[in-house]
This record gives C-alpha cells, sequence and structure tokens, in this order.
C-alpha cells in the first residue's frame, strides 16, 4: 500500500461503543470535538500527488493546536520542576497560629511543590550557579496557601521596586542574548556591585548553596518576617524555614560544570527517580517565632529581608513534616500552569510591612495572567483549592465553573440556591490591625542601612574548604567580567566584609586590592559565627538517598560486587553499575550483568561516590579508555570517596593517581570492607583532599 492510500475503510472502523468512549476513555482517537479520526497518517488530498483541501477539519484541529501549544515562560524561576506531596502537623499549634492545617497533631493537607532555578530559561541546565526556588502550595480547609521561598535565607535587594533591574541584569544581555543561566558577567556584576545590600545575598550565592546535590539535599526559606495570629487575635512574627531531612548536600563547581554537559536534567532526574523508587524526600517546616520586644532589640530590622535572624539566637520550632510522594501526570498542566502568589495566606496567617513582601503581593497575582491567559487560571486542578469556593466573581475567558442561580451580586434579596455566599464577617482572624501611621514618602529605613556585617558573619561561620569554594566563586565570576572597573568596585566592597576574603578574591584574579567601598554604617566583624549557616558542618549521618558508581569489567568478582550492594542497600544507598559498554559484562562466577550505564555516558560526576572493582585485565582495559581514567581523575579531583576493588590498580594507575591515594581511597576485599566504606561515605566528601592540594 502506498504513503497517499487510506489505511483505513469503514469496514476496518471499531465498533460504536469503542468510538463513543471519547478522548477520556478507550484509544479511540478522536478530534478535539470528539470525532473520530480515520486517518492520522495523511491529509485530506485531491487527486494521489494533488493539493491539501481545506476540508480537512481533522488536519486543521490538530496542527492549530500545536500552533498554540506555548505559553509565555515565568520571567523568573522558569525551569522548574513540581511534585505533589502531603504535609503532616506534628501538633496542635493552634496556641501560635489558628491556620486550620497546624491545629491537630496528624492533620494532614495536600502539597504541590515546584523547585526551580531562577535566571535559566526553560531549556537551560540544572546546575547553573544561582539560587534555587522552593515554592509549596498547601491546599488548606481553608483555601491555599503559597510559601513561595527560596533555598537561600536573604534576598539580593531591600525593595521590590529593584526587582526588574535586578533580574535584567542577570539574565542574557540584551544586546546580545548571552549567557545563559550565568551570573558570571559584566551586567550582573555591575549591579550588585553598585548595590551594598546584595553583599550578603552574594556571598550565599557563591556559596556551595547555590549548587544543591539535589532538590532534596536544600533547605527552603521563607525569607520575610511573616505573622502568625491565633484565633484570639494573638499575633507573633515568624520566619519559616524547610530542613531536608535527607540532611543537606551540595556539588562542587568543576563538577557542576561537568553535570551540566552530562546530564542537564540532573536534579530534576534524581527528585522523579527517588520518588518513583519509593524513596519519599521529606522537609521539615518549622518557624523562628518573635516579639515586638525581640524586634525592637535586635541588631537588624526584622523587615528587611537581606537579613537572617541567626537560629542561635531564636531557634526553629518544628510544626511538622512534609513528604513529596507522588510525581505529576503532566508537566506542562501541573508543573508549568501551577500559579504561585505570596498573596494567598490563609487565616491564622499574615503580612509583615516588609517592602519585598508587598511588592510580591502585587507581583505575582498580575504575573499570572500574561502567562496562564485568564484570571480563571485559579479554576485549574493544580491551583484551584480542594475546599468549597464561592464568589460574585463572573466570566473571563476560559471559565469552566457553572455559576448556577440568580444574583451574581450582594446584597441581594433572593433566598435558597439563588442568593448565593456571603462574606463570614464574624470569622476570625481577619487581617491583623496593626496600626499604621506615617509621611508618605520614598525612602529606604536607616535601620536598613547595615549592609555587611551579617555578611561577615556568614563569612566567618563557614568550615575552611567552604571559604575556599566562596573565594574561587567570586574568582570565577569576576574574571568572566570584561569591564575591570566591574572587579574592581566589587573588590571595594568585599573589602568590608572581610579583609582575607578582599585579598584572596584579588590574589587568583591577579589583581590589586582597591580602597574598600564607603559604607553608610561602619561593618561589625563581632557578629558570632552561626554554625547553621555552614553546609559541611550540617551534614546528613547517613549516606542514605545517595548514589554510588561501581565500575564494573569482565571476571569482576561476583561476591564483592553483592557485598557492595548489599551494603549500600542497608544504608539506603542507590547503586547504579558502569561498564565499558551498557551492554554488560561476565562476572567470575559467570554470571552475565547488564550495566545501569557505558562509562562513556557516565562520568562520575553523576555518583556520589564510586567503587572501582574490575578485574585486573579489566582495569588494564579500562585503563586505556579516556572516559574510564576521566572517571577516576574527577572523582579524585572531586574530593570523592573512591572503593578499591583488590584488582584496581591498574586502572588508578593509567589515571595518574596512584600517587595520590590518601584516607579517601578505600580498600575493600570483602562485606567488612564494603560496609565500612559506606559508613565512610556518610562524610559525603573527603575534604581534607582539597585543602591540601
Ligand atoms: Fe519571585 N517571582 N519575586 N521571589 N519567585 C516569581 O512569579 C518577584 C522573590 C520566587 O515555581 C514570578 O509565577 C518580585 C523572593 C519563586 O512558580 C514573579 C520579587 C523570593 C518563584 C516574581 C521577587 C522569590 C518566583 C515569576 C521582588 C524568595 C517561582 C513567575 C520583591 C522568597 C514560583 C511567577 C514557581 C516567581 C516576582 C523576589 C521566590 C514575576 C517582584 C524574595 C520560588 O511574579
Amino acid at each position: 500500500m502506498s504513503d497517499n492510500e487510506r489505511t483505513t475503510s469503514p469496514d476496518t472502523r471499531g465498533t460504536g461503543d469503542e468510538l463513543h468512549q471519547g478522548v477520556s476513555g478507550g484509544n479511540a482517537m478522536t478530534t478535539s470535538q470528539g470525532i473520530p479520526v480515520t486517518d492520522d497518517q495523511n491529509q485530506l488530498r485531491a487527486g494521489d500527488r494533488g493539493p491539501s483541501l481545506l476540508q480537512d477539519a481533522a488536519f486543521r484541529d490538530k496542527i492549530m493546536h500545536f500552533d498554540h501549544e506555548r505559553i509565555p515562560e515565568r520571567v523568573v524561576h522558569a525551569r522548574g520542576y513540581g511534585a505533589h506531596g502531603v504535609f503532616e502537623s506534628y501538633d496542635d499549634h493552634s496556641g501560635l497560629t489558628a491556620a486550620y492545617l497546624f491545629g491537630k497533631k496528624g492533620r494532614q493537607t495536600e502539597t504541590f511543590v515546584r523547585f526551580s532555578t531562577v535566571a535559566g530559561n526553560m531549556g537551560s541546565a540544572d546546575l547553573a550557579r544561582d539560587v534555587r526556588g522552593f515554592a509549596t502550595k498547601f491546599y488548606t480547609e481553608e483555601g491555599n496557601w503559597d510559601l513561595v521561598g527560596n533555598n537561600i535565607p536573604v534576598f539580593f535587594i531591600q525593595d521590590a521596586i529593584k526587582f526588574p533591574d535586578l533580574v535584567h541584569s542577570v539574565k542574557e544581555e540584551q544586546d546580545r542574548g548571552w549567557p545563559q543561566a550565568a551570573s558570571a558577567h559584566d551586567t550582573f556584576w555591575d549591579f550588585i556591585s553598585l548595590m551594598p545590600e546584595s553583599t550578603h545575598m552574594a556571598l550565599w550565592a557563591m556559596s556551595d548553596r547555590a549548587i544543591p546535590r539535589s532538590f532534596r539535599f536544600m533547605e527552603g526559606f521563607g525569607i520575610h518576617t511573616f505573622r502568625f495570629v491565633t484565633a484570639d487575635g494573638k499575633s507573633s512574627f515568624v520566619k519559616f524555614h524547610w530542613k531536608p531531612v535527607q540532611g543537606m548536600q551540595s556539588v562542587v563547581w568543576n563538577e557542576a560544570v561537568k553535570i551540566n554537559g552530562a546530564d542537564a536534567d540532573f536534579h530534576r532526574r534524581d527528585l522523579w527517580n527517588a520518588i518513583q523508587s519509593g524513596d519519599f524526600p521529606e522537609y521539615e517546616l518549622g518557624v523562628q517565632v518573635f516579639d515586638d520586644a525581640f524586634a525592637d532589640s535586635f541588631d537588624f530590622d526584622v523587615l528587611d529581608s537581606t537579613k537572617i535572624i541567626p537560629e542561635e539566637i531564636v531557634p526553629i520550632r518544628p510544626l511538622g513534616k512534609m513528604t513529596l510522594n507522588r510525581v505529576v501526570d503532566n508537566v506542562f498542566s501541573e508543573t508549568e500552569q501551577v500559579a504561585f502568589m505570596t498573596q494567598n495566606v490563609v487565616p491564622g496567617i499574615d503580612f509583615t510591612n516588609d517592602p519585598l513582601l508587598q511588592g510580591r503581593n502585587f507581583s505575582y497575582l498580575d504575573t499570572q495572567l500574561s502567562r496562564l491567559g485568564s484570571t480563571n487560571h485559579t479554576q485549574l486542578p493544580v491551583n484551584a483549592p480542594k475546599c468549597p469556593v464561592a464568589h460574585f466573581q463572573r466570566d473571563g475567558h476560559m471559565q469552566f465553573a457553572h455559576q448556577r442561580g440568580r444574583a451574581n451580586y450582594e446584597p441581594n434579596g433572593f433566598s435558597g440556591d439563588d442568593r448565593g455566599p456571603r462574606a463570614l464577617t464574624t470569622f476570625q482572624p481577619d487581617t491583623y490591625p496593626t496600626k499604621v501611621e506615617g509621611e508618605a514618602r520614598r525612602l529606604r529605613a536607616e535601620s536598613f542601612a547595615d549592609h555587611y556585617s551579617q555578611a561577615n558573619q556568614f563569612w566567618k561561620s563557614q568550615t575552611e574548604v567552604e571559604q575556599k569554594h566562596i573565594v574561587d566563586a567570586f574568582a570565577f565570576e569576576l574574571g568572566k567580567c570584561e569591564i575591570p572597573e566591574i572587579r574592581t568596585r566589587m573588590l571595594g566592597n568585599l573589602r568590608n566584609v572581610d579583609e582575607s576574603l578582599a585579598q584572596r578574591v584579588a590574589d587568583e584574579l591577579a589583581m590589586e586590592l582597591p580602597e574598600a567601598s564607603p559604607a553608610k554604617v561602619a561593618p561589625r566583624h563581632d557578629l558570632p559565627v552561626s554554625d547553621a549557616l555552614s553546609i559541611v558542618k550540617n551534614g546528613p549521618d547517613s549516606f542514605a538517598g545517595r548514589k554510588i558508581g561501581v565500575v564494573v569489567s569482565d571476571g569482576t568478582d561476583a561476591d564483592l560486587l553483592a557485598a557492595v550492594r548489599s551494603a549500600a542497600e542497608a544504608e539506603g544507598t542507590v547503586v547504579e553499575i558502569v561498564a565499558k559498554a551498557v551492554g554488560g559484562v561476565t562476572l567470575s562466577n559467570g554470571e552475565k550483568l547488564a550495566a545501569d550505564h557505558a562509562i562513556a555516558g557516565a562520568p562520575s560526576v553523576l555518583f556520589d561516590a564510586v567503587a572501582l572493582l574490575p578485574s585486573a585485565d579489566g582495569a588494564a582495559a579500562l585503563g586505556k579508555v579516556a572516559e574510564a581514567r576521566d572517571f577516576v581523575t574527577d572523582a579524585v579531583a572531586h574530593n570523592k570517596f573512591l572503593a578499591l576493588g583488590p584488582d584496581a590498580s591498574g586502572l588508578i594507575e593509567a589515571a595518574g593517581v596512584a600517587s595520590k591515594k590518601d584516607d579517601g581511597f578505600v580498600d575493600v576485599s570483602d562485606a567488612a570492607g564494603a560496609k565500612g566504606f559506606v559508613e565512610t561515605c556518610r562524610a559525603l566528601r573527603f575534604w581534607k583532599r582539597e585543602l591540601s592540594a
């Protein structure tokens, strides 16, 4: 049969039942109007080789829909990945807030989370150096609460009016269209160097926080000070914190760059794999609670989003835990169409006068209209509250609701179904009655003026290796700036943070240190170290949820491999097999083993630790493969732990690292050795290697 011939004829069509199952039912294909499609391969044409006919409604239906598939991507946080979950309250927290979701021990609330990078376009790579969004929608019984946070607890600017400038500066430069998903360029550092208030966040962004190993291993923060209000009207200030139960972990920069090439979807794949395998990520939600007296006595303004309140001063009170337990059915319908809005707070949660938060409360509602095209985006399944919704908002594009009854206004004199809803005037708590007074002026409060002291505190609180990474990151990013004055200005700002930091960055750039930039308030360097600010000081005590890449060859000792697998399994660690070719190998006992990856497609950057278990012949053969040598040298360069089987020496010699063996190389020849290796890996990385290099 030629392409031009019909592939179906009336007598081969399905039964009437089959056809009438429609798009949501069986397999019978229809147009978007539900009309059976009889041929999805060929247009309707006049004659065998003639023109296409306008009357082909099935073709037009299909192509027209395709032409309109794209919607504008988010202006920031365009690249994101979502998952469903459930939040469970640890206790009855009604002494703190009237919010229903916190009102009873064990109370469960469905959630949807979207993690994201900020600067990159939708198709950019996951391991950009960037802030990560951590936005959560709680579908509570009293409406949707959106906690739209980041994985860094401070922000670049103090007032929302500067947000467009900040974002323009970090995105691709408008006259050339690059760089993509990178802050390492002139316009970003030009802006930052002229905005001293950004310095604190710049330190965080240059730290390993900005290159997390996984969405599962990062913290989240609501950033702003919010209010909790109880049913009897008592209010306290709160800052929201998410702590990953899996512990925190980041990658190193050289690794991040290579992950982007090896697997640009590294973070989304990681989340998807974990959920699909039943290893559900968990995050504890807690709050720092404080009152007006504390706010007045604190060294910094609690309404200033460029500042933290150290956990050592106000500890975090745990409220409950969220478990992510379901991937989306459809990325567009859910992850793309989800509309987070900071102004979505439920009774018992309220705003403060933080000028960044106040600005966001306008922006998020506004942006959904241009992204989703209709005020009725609240009716999309991922956005619709799971509690009853009743109001007199009517019509608009894509109105799905059948709003019944006669009255579409109130007050009205109707009754029953014709009457419609009424406001719950006695419902408590309503907006917290804060007293507001003052002259309308455009100003920045004096209490917002100290831009460097907490940056110094952050720097001081890092371990030696984390400080080194910050220095390297500044040198890398500023090194990408072509305009020397920008680098100089930034070095001047860094002098206000810490002399040694500034000097080390200047040394790496081979530049002279300029004068310190003028500071409105003299920077303080006496704030105490806060251990909570370091990732390394807060590592997990298990290697669960991490991944070991095991290199095998023909003749790999089957018992040793089994020992590594069972030690990993006992820890909750994933093992993936890497061989020269994906077809696999024949083990010492004659068993055939398929590989998860060919070594050329799975560099060691995709794993948290590696085990080299080739046979002696296999090690020699792998030693001749460039990617196998890179696998080893990268694992060493990225401070990973390496398990060495008894016959691995040929491979590490070929990779040129045999003479660099340190305590991060663990000889493994039996079950006890395998167990010991996995336990060693709980430290995540062998940082000493980098410091002694
Ligand atoms: Fe956002 N931000 N933002 N932001 N933001 C958006 O809303 C905005 C800020 C954050 O996964 C946009 O739906 C302004 C701080 C996340 O869908 C937009 C200001 C924090 C997400 C917007 C800020 C965030 C967004 C773009 C300055 C951490 C992704 C698309 C005051 C607390 C949510 C959209 C998702 C997204 C505006 C600053 C977090 C344009 C004006 C501070 C996690 O409305």
